[in-house]
């Protein structure tokens, strides 16, 4: 591992003395240190993340620790996820400007990064599970694909840069690790950490016994491992997305990598599919139906704003080695084709990943609160078979879901559906 010699846990406690002597920090949050306040508010899997609030302003200050935290420290986890992490910031504000949190500090060494106190943004996910509304989510969210994999890939960028720039990325094997296990292999199997709803038991065995499923899924390990196509988030889900009313932004990619460039609007389509099918447990029927629909326009959207973005790119930013004009508009042949074939491609592998991502968070380790804050434990396995059944429909069939109208008639029918 490598822990850092001088690296040291922050604490609630140590944070004024620690980064009050810190010109960056103090300027952000006020000189008169020992009125900071500071709270914890950390709740995700894998790190701390303080809230730390003064005379002058506010941050949240993020610090990796050198384990999992969801586990504990028998599992140690690199504390340079953080350098990679302030890294691929850098770069998702310079290909989708406006879409990440200002970053104000970066410390390689104690693995911490002080950035942008999102304000009153929550957690989308949280929304979600409220039934609430987050105006223009599908626009940003789109937009937000389509600028990362397009201005991340050698559509855009100079080969030199992009291949020195995988290099760069290639150093954080660890996090991707946790993916290959976690999301790719660990639900097709009992493994030592997997959970799942008890009542889920024969469903389980029987997509565990499905040759062809685990082989497809494979397939599609090999090409998140080996293919640099662009610069993922990596974990974007709605764990990942901070919204009020109508505005997002995109936090924490430390799963940050070079990989396929259907995956980060697949993983993203499939937190939303969850987000739908566990609406039973969380709404009366008054509200149910309406705030579904607007669940799966909003995926629709996405990838309507999607593909626009990535066509207006493609006709105004294609410098890269890859599809030139001097192939096509300067021979008088048109492009377009091409495009939607790239789009094609895109939505093809979207479409298988969105069937792991749909199938780990409810037969891995790391569940959605989506389904686990439904307490009626028969209830949230009903609805939990459903998203099964639709992730094995999509790995299994995913060249016949052409367009995004085939993967939302295909949620609602599946939402009807009883599986156990
Ligand atoms: C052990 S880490 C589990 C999960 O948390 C992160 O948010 C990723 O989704 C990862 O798979
Ligand atoms: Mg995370």
């Amino acid at each position: 591992m490598d822990m850092a010699k001088n690296y040291e846990e922050l604490s609630v406690d140590t944070i004024p003395s620690r980064l009050g002597v810190l010109e960056e920090i103090v300027t952000r949050i006020g000189a008169d240190v020992e009125n900071w306040q500071v709270k914890e508010v950390g709740d995700g899997n894998l790190n701390l993340v303080f809230i730390v609030e003064g005379s002058g302003g506010t941050v949240i200050i993020k610090q990796a620790l050198p384990y999992v935290r969801l586990v504990g420290d028998s599992w140690p986890l690199p504390l340079y996820r953080a350098y990679y992490e302030h890294e691929a910031l850098l770069r998702q504000e310079e290909r989708a400007p406006g879409s990440v949190p200002e970053i104000f500090y970066f410390n390689r060494e104690q693995a911490l990064i002080v950035m942008e106190f999102l304000q009153p943004h929550i957690i989308l996910r949280g929304k979600l599970i409220a039934g609430q509304r987050v105006a223009n989510l599908s626009e940003t969210m789109g937009r937000f694909c389509a600028q990362t994999a397009f201005r991340g890939s050698e559509l855009s960028m100079k080969s030199i840069d992009k291949k020195a720039d995988v290099g760069v990325f290639s150093g954080n094997v660890k996090i991707p690790a946790i993916t290959e296990a976690l999301v790719f292999t660990d639900p097709y199997f009992d493994a030592e950490m997997n959970q799942n709803t008890p009542e889920l038991g024969g469903f389980i065995k029987k997509l565990r016994d499905n040759v062809a499923l685990k082989s497809r899924v494979q397939a599609m390990l090999m090409k998140f491992a080996s293919n640099t196509e662009t610069m993922l988030h990596g974990d974007l889900h709605s764990g990942s997305i901070m919204s009020t009313d109508d505005d997002s932004r995109v936090i924490d990619p430390e799963f940050v990598q070079y990989g396929p460039m259907g995956f980060d609007i697949g993983m993203l389509t499939a937190n939303f599919l969850m987000a739908y099918f566990s609406q039973p447990g969380h709404r009366d029927e008054a509200d149910l139906a309406e705030y579904q629909t607007w669940i799966l326009t909003t995926i629709t959207e996405i990838f309507e704003h999607f593909n626009a973005e990535f066509k207006h790119l493609w006709k105004t930013e294609r410098t890269g080695m890859l599809y030139p004009k001097s192939l096509f508009e300067d021979q008088g042949h048109s492009s377009e084709a091409a495009c939607n074939d790239v789009l094609d491609h895109i939505m093809r592998d979207a479409v298988s990943f969105c069937g792991i991502e749909m199938h780990r968070r409810v037969l891995s380790l790391a569940h959605n609160a989506d389904f686990e804050m439904i307490e009626d434990t028969s209830l949230r396995a009903s609805l939990e078979a459903r998203n099964i059944a639709m992730g094995v429909e999509l790995i299994l069939n995913f060249e016949t879901i052409k367009d995004v109208a085939s993967l939302t008639s295909m949620a609602k029918r599946f939402n009807e559906g009883d599986y156990i």
